[in-house]
């Protein structure tokens, strides 16, 4: 399979990129700024729809896992930007794919999608969307384009609802669901950590390998099994920030939070707190592996401790 990944290099990227190349494909990653990690790269400004064009007719992918974002938090600083590169850019890619013939394209949205009018509990797959965040409304109407792409053109485009992941190796920044990564290595490193949420804002959650896990399945997926045309939902595991602190303290017992909302309380008050994906389940085989102790031992492994 000749692939080509952009925005190879963000937090999902870098861990989906081995994870490609471990299946055996011929892959080229492309970004806005040179990766942390080795593999054949094009430096590329997504929004650069010439440049993408060229590179799409010269590679010749047959799947196109597109990355690049500006995640929730950044977009509120940066709203015109955030609508450029997350809604302007992925409308580039789905046409400039479907002109190069692509097969398969992977693009994902988030749970950001989601508003303060959807049920918050066991959110369905199709309930009522509001999102109030740049970030979410971008993605929001990603999601409308990728099903008018599939049902008009025909485009392949697959995607998920993806909650906060978690995983090591990567510090995220931008996002609203950073402080789950950000929290073990501020434990590991001062035995401190300064929340900018309040300890009970529970989120859905999903460890990395789970949210590779998630993108491989559904990609190899029959396309006649794919009935959701705009993003699926899918529930890893939820927690609360307090929850975290809780379970890093078995760990590290003297590791203690401060809690200090900021603007990204209201953007996470506003998502909600798990996930019904029973489409996902059924469509695609989707199931989950790790809980929130599976998911700690798991980021143990790659943390390191101050001795
Ligand atoms: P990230 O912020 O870690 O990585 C995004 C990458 O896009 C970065 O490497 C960045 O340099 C690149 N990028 C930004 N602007 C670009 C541009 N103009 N041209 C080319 N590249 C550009 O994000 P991520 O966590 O890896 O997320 C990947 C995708 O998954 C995004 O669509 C994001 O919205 C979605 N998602 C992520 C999460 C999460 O918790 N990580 C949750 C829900 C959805
Ligand atoms: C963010 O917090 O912006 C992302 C997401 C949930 O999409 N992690």
């Amino acid at each position: 399979m000749r692939v080509l990944v952009i925005g190879a290099g963000g937090q999902i990227g870098q861990a989906l990129v081995p994870a490609l190349q471990a299946r055996g494909d011929t892959l080229l990653a492309t970004d806005i700024r040179p990766l942390s990690y080795e593999t054949d790269t094009v430096l590329l400004d997504v929004r650069d729809t010439e440049a993408l064009r060229k590179l799409l007719h010269q590679w010749k992918p047959q799947e196109v896992y597109h990355l690049a974002a500006f995640l929730s938090a950044r977009s509120e600083e940066q709203p015109r930007l955030g609508w450029e590169v997350n809604f302007a850019a992925t409308w580039s890619v789905f046409e400039l794919c479907l002109e190069a013939r692509v097969e398969r394209v992977f693009w994902p949205s988030s749970i950001a999608a989601f508003g303060p009018h959807t049920p918050k509990h066991h959110t369905p797959q199709y309930p009522p969307m509001d999102p109030t965040g740049l970030y979410g409304i971008a993605k929001l109407a990603g999601e409308r384009l990728a099903e008018y792409f599939f049902r008009r053109y025909g485009l392949d485009v697959r995607s998920v609802r993806f909650p906060g992941v978690v995983g090591p190796g990567h510090l995220p920044s931008g996002g609203t669901t950073d402080f789950a990564v950000h929290m073990f290595y501020a434990a590991a490193e001062k035995g401190t950590y300064t929340v900018y949420l309040e300890s009970d804002t529970t989120l859905p959650m999903l460890y990395i390998d789970d949210a590779v896990r998630a993108i491989l399945q559904l990609m190899e997926a029959p396309a006649e099994r794919i009935t959701v045309r705009s993003s699926y939902n899918i529930q890893g595991l939820s927690f609360s920030p307090a929850q975290l602190e809780a379970e890093i303290r078995k760990k590290l017992p003297t590791f203690r939070c401060a809690y200090v909302p900021d603007f990204r309380q209201e953007l996470a008050r506003s998502w909600p707190e798990s996930i019904e994906d029973t489409p996902a389940r059924r469509d695609w085989g989707w199931q989950p592996q790790y809980d929130l102790p599976a998911l700690c031992e798991a980021m143990w492994q790659s943390v390191p401790l101050r001795s």
